[in-house]
């Protein structure tokens, strides 16, 4: 009799057992949320496209309806990009925090079209709590020039803390470098829990505007962009700014959040300064010399430099010093 009761509380356990296995893989199997991140190349040069793309899917399935916050970082921990994408649309749900619009504006929030190289460009950003109570909120600018391809020159986090409920207003500014192209810029707005990189994701869709640099006096015009992607997917094209870049390795990392389940990953590449023979972070004459004495050399031969053969393919020739060339007068951010 004992035996039997025994026998029989073996098997009842044995089944609770197995039923709370069961739960627990539905459970896990329930939150299944992954995404995806590549980069188009493992390693760039100054100026080149930068493709960064993914897949977000839910239980194998994708996720049409999410946001996607991305960050990029250099070899110094310094960001090059703050944005945000969305996996085919963006979700319909009421935000926590609300980014209503940046504006490209004066010092006192009056809006205007155009900046002046070597000047402050402000930008008013109107950032809504829809809440009901203080959030914690990462706010970040992010300014393109429209070359190519959208190019980044500043990213900030402008502000870190809590947010009230309602609307409140900012004007973050950002220096427009002195050596800025007079080309029409853009500006993205984000608002994250965090950075990013720190697995924060964003509260909401980024906001754009367009804005122009002069020289001197002249005019542009506002425009606003949504990003539209392939379901399931997010894609970001860029181009590498072609000068003062800092070289070594870049970490891009992505983070979203869907049906209250976080993911994250992340993706890294390498960038170098071609022509950039004796590393000093300047592609000038004192390279040109070093590949100059290459010249014409092959592996084994005496006055073979590795680092000469610019174009990876065994000899050091005129289409080292064309690469060379290309460069010239380019320096790496130190
Ligand atoms: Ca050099
Ligand atoms: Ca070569």
């Amino acid at each position: 009799m004992k035996y039997k009761i025994h026998k029989n509380m073996i098997s009842i356990a044995t089944l609770l057992l197995i039923s709370l296995l069961t739960i627990n893989i539905e459970k896990i199997q329930a939150s299944t949320l992954k995404l995806t991140i590549q980069t188009n190349k493992s390693k760039f040069d100054f100026g080149e496209t930068l493709v960064i793309n993914g897949t977000l899917t839910s239980n194998g399935i994708p996720v049409n309806d999410a946001l996607v916050a991305i960050q990029i970082v250099d070899s110094s921990d310094e960001s090059l990009i703050y944005r945000t994408l969305n996996t085919g649309t963006n979700p319909q749900i009421t935000w926590l925090i609300e980014i209503l619009g940046v504006t490209p504006s004066d010092e006192s929030g009056n809006p205007i079209t155009s900046f002046k190289r070597g000047h402050h460009a402000y930008f008013k950003v109107s950032v809504k709590n829809n809440a009901g109570e203080p959030k914690y909120v990462y706010l970040t600018l992010t300014l393109f020039y429209q070359l190519s391809n959208e190019t980044p020159f500043k990213a900030v986090v402008y502000y870190i803390g809590y947010v009230p409920t309602g609307i409140t207003y900012f004007i973050p500014s950002v220096v427009i470098p002195d050596n800025a192209p007079l080309c029409t810029a853009k500006v993205y707005a984000n608002a994250y829990t965090n950075l990013p990189k720190d697995v924060g994701y964003a509260y909401c869709p980024e906001e754009s505007a367009t804005f122009i640099i002069i020289g001197s006096g002249a005019s542009g015009s506002f425009a606003e962009s949504i990003a539209e992607n392939p379901v399931g997917e997010y894609v970001l094209t860029l181009n590498l700014p072609s000068n003062f870049l800092r070289v070594g390795n870049y970490t891009a990392y992505v983070s979203t959040i869907y049906r209250s389940t976080q993911a994250f990953a992340y993706a890294t590449f390498g960038v170098v300064l071609v022509g950039d023979i004796n590393e000093d972070s300047i592609v000038d004459i004192f390279d040109a010399v070093i590949l100059s004495k290459a010249s014409g050399s092959r592996p084994g031969d005496p006055n073979w430099n590795e680092k000469c053969d610019l174009n990876n393919d065994g000899i050091i020739d005129i289409f080292d010093a064309v690469k060379l060339a290309a460069n010239a007068g380019k320096q790496a951010k130190t």
